[in-house]
């Protein structure tokens, strides 16, 4: 399927969501922000799709929000259209997205990429948040997740200096979870998806849940939601095929039951 603005298509249980904007380096224009955040929906909702992986071109996963229609926002424009919305709902897709990421990630594009669960990342891939040199700051959550993902220090110095850092920094301080060659980084992100397609997805949904939390709540509740979860995974079929498989010496077959 294509919209405007992005392709996305399915290879076996992975849904793919491909940034289609080249002649603005995939800038993410409102439009696109929707289409993307609708179509993760979509899949989300989609019983054939166990992972979700998002993709942007060889020279750029995306270049940040569209500055062009940025430039003449108002405060009570952006209130009363409220753009960050249609951000929030990727905190609430429940399956595992992927990210792989070639040439530039910043702004709202490092956004996204921390948006996603893992980062495959080629070599040439260049973080950052350039905001400062704007005259603003990062908007769709930039502060938070960098500040969450890498500690005060750093993310504090990456987004005062908006310098671009580059796939060897972020593996080494943990933003992302692989490098390789520009030409390899796609079949990488799909190898990484279809190591968690064949896991179990109700687990692998309750595992995204409490992960998530784990950063929100206290050691005790983010416990307390843990066992609930554990609990949880005893009512699915795929925990007995699973535990059944094991004793039998067998490959399991999780079907998502
Ligand atoms: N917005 C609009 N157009 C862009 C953007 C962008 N973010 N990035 C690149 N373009 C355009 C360029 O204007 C250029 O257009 P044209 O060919 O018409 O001149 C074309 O894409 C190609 O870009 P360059 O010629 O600059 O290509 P280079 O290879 O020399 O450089 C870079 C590529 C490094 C990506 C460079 O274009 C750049 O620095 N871009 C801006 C990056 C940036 O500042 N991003 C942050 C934007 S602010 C943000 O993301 C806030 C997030 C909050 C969410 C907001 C939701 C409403």
């Amino acid at each position: 399927m294509s919209s405007d603005f992005i392709q996305s298509w399915t290879e076996g249980a992975v849904g793919v969501i491909q940034l289609n904007r080249p002649k603005v380096a995939n800038a993410l224009n409102r439009q696109m922000v929707q289409e993307i955040v609708e179509q993760a929906e979509r899949y989300d909702r989609d019983q054939e799709i166990r992972v979700i992986l998002v993709k942007g071109s060889e020279r750029a996963f995306a270049a940040g929000a569209d500055i062009r229609e940025m430039e003449g926002e108002t405060p009570i424009r952006f209130e009363l259209a409220d753009p960050f919305a249609d951000w929030d709902r990727f905190t609430r897709i429940h399956k595992p997205m992927v990210a792989a990421v070639s040439g530039f990630a910043l702004g709202g594009g490092f956004e996204l990429a921390l948006h996603c669960d893992l980062i495959v990342a080629a070599t040439n891939a260049r973080f950052g948040f350039p905001e400062v040199s704007l005259g603003v700051l990062p908007g769709a959550g930039g502060t938070q997740l960098l500040t969450r993902a890498v500690g005060r220090k750093k993310a504090l110095e990456w987004i005062w200096t908006g310098k671009h850092i580059s796939a060897q920094e972020a593996l080494q301080i943990g933003i992302i979870n692989k490098i390789v060659e520009p030409e390899l980084v796609e079949e990488e992100a799909f190898r990484l998806a279809r190591t968690i397609v064949k896991q179990a997805p109700i687990a692998v949904r309750l595992i995204k849940e409490a992960v998530h939390q784990a950063e929100d709540v206290t050691l005790a509740d983010g416990m307390m939601l843990e066992r609930k979860n554990f609990y949880l995974a005893f009512a699915t079929k795929d925990q007995k095929e699973g535990m059944k498989a094991f004793l039998e010496k067998r490959p399991p077959i999780f079907k998502g039951e």
